[in-house]
């Protein structure tokens, strides 16, 4: 089976320090949590920015800083920049730190409730738009995925030019909106993508590691972090995002799976380190 890669979404736009303190905000504590993920095995850093007051941005030079200081830290680790951003932003200043040609960015493929009265909105022309974007400047997206329809879309814009093949996935289960994290539905999913296709999940809450251990087993990825999930088990908060990157490794191991070093992940990703 492919090495497995590991993805650290150390801070995400919604989960705040009143959750886990140690959740990061200031360029010095993203580049502190990217590092301790790092070395504890992820390739990836899936990477939210935040003002000093925890404000989400998704200003361009707020995202260069970040990434230097992680850059500084773990020159090998692959940034992944969002472009979710936080509910209720425009395409414009989500598309921001594509600008900065990162290697991977994500690419929201679909529409979904996200809890409450939030709607957290991608139209076709908003995926058409972003999808362009990553084409022109060489980005190979993440295609994130809520639910079984935005793997539809993806797979019908990819046959339309914007979307190149072969595509990553990542599957974020268990948001309230969204599909839900069961095995079932990992399965469904797993089933539902090109051949060819990667895929990484992503297990909202409390499935965190079940969704992991799962994907770990049917050869598929896996993301854990603050942005997912605060707690390293039921009602523990973990010290760091490094702490939930180890727990990925020790499950892994013992299923016998081996963890990609970020060489690794970019060939399976078919990157190219810039
Ligand atoms: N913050 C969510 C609304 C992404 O990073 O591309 C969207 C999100 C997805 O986090
Ligand atoms: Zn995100």
């Amino acid at each position: 089976m492919e090495k497995l890669i590991i993805t650290a979404a150390i801070c995400g736009a919604e989960v705040t320090k009143e959750h886990n303190s140690a959740v990061p905000y200031t360029v010095e504590e993203i580049g502190r949590e990217a590092e301790i993920a790092y070395r504890a095995g992820a390739s990836i850093i899936h990477l939210h920015v935040r003002l000093d007051d925890g404000t989400p941005t998704q200003d361009r030079q707020r995202f260069r800083m970040c990434m230097e200081e992680i850059k500084s830290r773990c020159p090998e680790a692959i940034i992944q920049p969002s472009t979710g951003g936080a509910v209720g932003m425009s395409n414009a200043e989500r598309l921001q730190p594509v600008d900065l040609r990162p290697e991977m960015a994500t690419l929201d493929s679909g529409t979904c409730n996200f809890g409450g009265d939030d709607v957290f909105v991608n139209t076709e022309n908003t995926i058409k738009e972003f999808g362009e974007k990553m084409i022109k400047l060489s980005v190979k997206p993440e295609v994130e995925v809520f639910d079984k329809g935005m793997i539809d879309i993806a797979i019908r814009l990819q046959k339309k030019g914007f979307i190149k093949a072969p595509m990553h996935f990542n599957f974020v289960m268990g948001v309230n909106g969204g599909i839900s994290a069961t095995p079932r539905d990992l399965v469904f999913m797993a089933g539902s993508i090109p051949t060819g296709s990667t895929f990484t999940v992503s297990g909202v809450g409390k499935s965190e590691f079940e969704m992991a251990a799962m994907s770990i087993i049917m050869g598929g990825h896996v993301r854990v972090g603050f942005e997912d999930n605060v707690y390293i088990s039921k009602g523990v908060l973990a010290k760091s995002n490094g702490e939930l990157v180890e727990k990925v490794v020790r499950i892994a191991r013992e299923l016998g799976r081996e963890i990609a070093t970020p060489a690794e992940a970019r060939q399976i990703l078919g990157l190219q380190k810039v």
